[in-house]
């Protein structure tokens, strides 16, 4: 029992000596917002470039964790590790195509918990990984629209007919057509039915997934014209950790599925500085759907009830590194913006070293529900917003595949090394990677051979074997 726990029993007791029923006290409702690549690229983490106005008003008012990490850098896995409680080891899920249920068939999903025990229990968009949603973790739910289905410009349409049928379409689109045109407007124009058709006798888990800013880059004109060429402003770190294997980069691949993009070699600094653009532009169409989902939760007079999150599934690299999109062990993938909004509870932002499969233990003791029978791998980070420097755990988790290779990443509060491995034989070591983030913050130096770093590599390695096995 957590000191949260603690402090809504005892105002439980206070209500029964007192003659009030405690049993009248609501439950809180939950609005679970999910957005898709996310990095931390938001005013309220220190972004000078985007403009993300409604994000940055919630987390005013709300818990911003500064040091928050996926548990895998790429969509599914991240999903599947948070929305089951469990490590990506445990899930055994690395891919974007394997269904929740076909590894770990049993398991009770953090929505399928909430409706368990009563809640009204709805997703829209991207919550699981679209096409392999899980039905039985809601009364409802609906996972489209897909992020490639609503080009709107003909010029881009058009390249369906004519491009290579293994590659997608344009990677941006800037068309002078209303929010509900693309897929965020879409998914929220679904969530704000779902908002007017809940019962109110009951409470609700509401999963929104928002798509953007993930590729291809689609948003409304007016979203592009809040920027003039916004890359002149960003000081990228362009070279990949002197001392890093080779494989280590993931060399833009998803990227270069779309058209128009070079299959090899650099991406052209035009191209680069449109695609800067367009993830900009993407966040801020992103960030006026959340906008319009908030405005709806306050004249729906139900934000006072309502515990809110918003996450991002993973980080994101934007020529960082010499480098595009996702699928590193690095700080650009691994960290990820995390806001709660608990309406009890008082806001402001720690630097506590903190993991998404956090979230699941921590929306139980949120809302007062019991844990599931079955094994959690986070910890409730509910005691952080009682004192918000204090540390719940010593280190954050990263797991991802690299061809016959398994990478297993370990960050503290001042390293992190990462444990390359065969996949057939997790005792073969094939290479290992250590930062000191106090000597060098941007990640450009492999120090795991240095003597002077034997003892911390040993000790994170023993830390490394201890939690997660390998
Ligand atoms: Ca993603």
């Amino acid at each position: 029992m957590t000191a949260y726990t603690k402090f809504y029993c005892i105002i439980s007791l206070v209500m029964l000596m007192t003659g009030c029923n405690p049993k009248s006290t609501p439950n809180l409702n939950v609005l679970f917002i999910i957005v898709d690549d996310l990095r931390p690229e938001l005013g309220c983490y220190g972004s000078t470039i985007v403009k993300s106005p409604h994000i940055d008003k919630l987390a005013h008012e709300s818990l911003v964790f500064d040091r928050a990490y996926c548990q895998a850098p790429i969509c599914s896995p991240s999903r599947m590790s948070f929305l089951s409680g469990l490590r990506p080891n445990e899930t055994t899920i690395h891919d974007n195509n394997t269904p929740l249920r076909q590894t770990i068939a049993d398991i009770i999903t953090l929505p399928q918990h909430f409706k368990n025990h009563g809640y009204q229990a709805r997703a829209f968009g991207k919550v699981f990984h679209q096409g392999i949603g899980d039905s039985l973790s809601w009364d409802f739910y609906d996972d489209g629209p897909k992020h490639r289905s609503v080009y709107q410009l003909y010029e881009n349409t058009e390249i369906n007919d004519v491009k290579d049928g293994s590659k997608r379409g344009r990677p941006y689109e800037a068309a002078e057509v209303a929010d509900d045109y693309y897929t965020d407007g879409i998914i929220l124009n679904r969530a704000l039915d779902a908002l007017d058709s809940f019962d109110t006798d009951r409470p609700f888990f509401l999963a929104i997934g928002f798509l953007k800013p993930h590729l291809p880059f689609l948003a409304p004109k007016k979203y592009w014209d809040l920027y003039d060429n916004p890359r002149a402003n960003y000081s990228r770190y362009d070279e990949p950790p002197i001392g890093a294997p080779h494989f280590a980069m993931n060399n833009a691949g998803e990227l270069r599925n779309y058209y128009g993009v070079p299959e090899e070699g650099q991406i052209p600094e035009a191209l680069g500085d449109t695609l800067f653009h367009g993830y900009m532009a993407c966040i801020s169409y992103m960030d006026a759907q959340i906008g319009k989902l908030l405005a709806k939760l306050e004249e729906l007079h139900i934000k006072e009830n309502t515990v809110i999150v918003l996450v991002g599934d993973h980080g994101y690299k934007l020529g960082d590194f010499n480098d595009w999109c996702k699928d590193t062990h690095y700080e650009f993938d691994t960290r990820v913006p995390l806001i709660i909004h608990h309406p009890h509870m008082t806001s402001g932002r720690t630097s506590s070293l903190v993991e998404l499969v956090d979230l699941y233990p921590t929306l139980t003791d949120a809302t007062s529900l019991p844990d599931p029978e079955q094994k959690m791998s986070g910890k409730s980070l509910m005691q952080i917003f009682e004192n918000n420097s204090l540390s719940v755990k010593s280190a954050a988790y990263s797991q991802r595949p690299r061809g016959i290779l398994m990478g297993f990443s370990i960050r503290t509060d001042r390293f992190r090394l990462v444990k390359w491995v065969h996949q057939s034989d997790y005792s073969t070591v094939d290479f290992i990677e250590l930062y000191d983030y106090h000597e060098d913050p941007v990640e450009s130096l492999n120090v795991a051979d240095s003597a002077s770093y034997l003892s911390v590599r040993e000790a994170m390695l023993q830390q490394l074997k201890a939690e997660i096995g390998v």
